[in-house]
């Protein structure tokens, strides 16, 4: 491998990605893997750390798993602390667990919103308090948070998950600002709409098997006419996470098929026929 080359690999590397059982956070982890790097993963409860144990040996990667809610403050330090004892430094940080609730403002009870914010906006807010001292004194680290669409636009019925994913680009950018000055840089992954268990209600099939009108919306506003793989963000993920992207911080990169640059086009004008997918 040229030296050029050998800035993009993450060997030798220790990289956590919350909530990556399945999911964007499964190909981010299997992305770290291929590139070099030990996986450290958690999810919600033993059921799905199973899972997403299974998925990593089933594609060959040893992984570390454990359950761990990102919202409890304790249950982080505790997971961080057994895996600096069992894996060694976290050098890589995804926050990338999540939640949305599709419902409308005015009927979203306090308990809802306040799920949502503590999911996605104080939990990378938690994990990234727990992995920052190592990182410090090591003198090197890479934050990368999983903001979205709505961390620049708002949409009927996701007012808490947009609420979290803006804070979540402001948290991203103070983090550059706070411990950029310990070579430790904090980006974030902004994906357009990418086809996982998270938004499977938006792309259902219709009683009469019609395409889900979000469906149609989402192509109408897409240049590539496609929902995202995860796949397509892996190469970003990587890139964000190794040594290639150290003078890059404080971003948030859009990988969206083009959504973020085109004012769409009439939904009627789409001919189903010609989707890949
Ligand atoms: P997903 O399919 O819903 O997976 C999210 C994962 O996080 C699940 O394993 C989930 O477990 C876990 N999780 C939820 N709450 C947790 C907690 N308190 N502690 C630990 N783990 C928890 O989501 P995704 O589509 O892969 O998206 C991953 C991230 O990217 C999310 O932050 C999402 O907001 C963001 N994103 C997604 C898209 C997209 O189009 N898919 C676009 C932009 C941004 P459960 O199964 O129990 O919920
Ligand atoms: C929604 C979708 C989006 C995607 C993603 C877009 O209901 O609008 O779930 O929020 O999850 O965040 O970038």
């Amino acid at each position: 491998m040229t030296d050029f080359l050998k800035n993009f690999s993450l060997e030798g590397k220790v990289a956590w990605v919350t909530g990556a059982s399945y999911g964007l956070g499964l190909a981010y982890a299997t992305a770290f893997a291929q590139s070099g790097a030990k996986i450290v993963f958690n999810d919600i409860n033993q059921e799905l750390v199973d899972k997403g144990m299974a998925e990593y040996n089933k594609l060959g990667i040893e992984a570390y798993g454990a359950v761990c809610d990102v919202t409890k403050e304790d249950m982080v330090k505790e997971f961080v602390a057994d895996v600096e004892q069992k894996v060694g430094t976290i050098d890589i940080l995804v926050n990338n667990a999540g939640i949305i609730k599709r419902i409308p403002m005015t009927e979203m009870t306090l308990e809802e919103w306040n799920q949502v914010i503590d999911v996605d906006l104080t939990g990378p807010f938690i994990c990234s308090k727990a992995v920052l001292p190592a990182m410090i004194k090591k003198g090197s680290g890479k934050i990368i948070n999983a903001c979205s669409m709505m961390s620049e636009f708002g949409r009927e019925t996701v007012s808490a998950y947009a609420a979290a994913k803006g804070g979540l680009k402001m948290l991203t950018r103070n983090i550059c600002s706070e411990y950029g000055q310990y070579n430790i840089q904090c980006n974030a992954i902004g994906p357009g709409y990418i086809a996982t268990p998270q938004t499977a209600p938006l792309r259902e099939k219709q009683p009469d098997g019609s395409m889900h009108p979000f469906d149609r919306f989402i192509r109408s506003k897409t240049p590539a006419q496609r929902w995202g793989k995860t796949e397509d963000l892996m190469g970003l993920a990587v890139f964000l996470a190794s040594p290639a992207s150290d003078f890059i911080n404080g971003q948030v990169v859009y990988i969206d098929g083009g959504i973020t640059a085109y004012i769409g086009q009439d939904p009627s004008n789409l001919d189903p026929s010609k989707f890949e997918d």
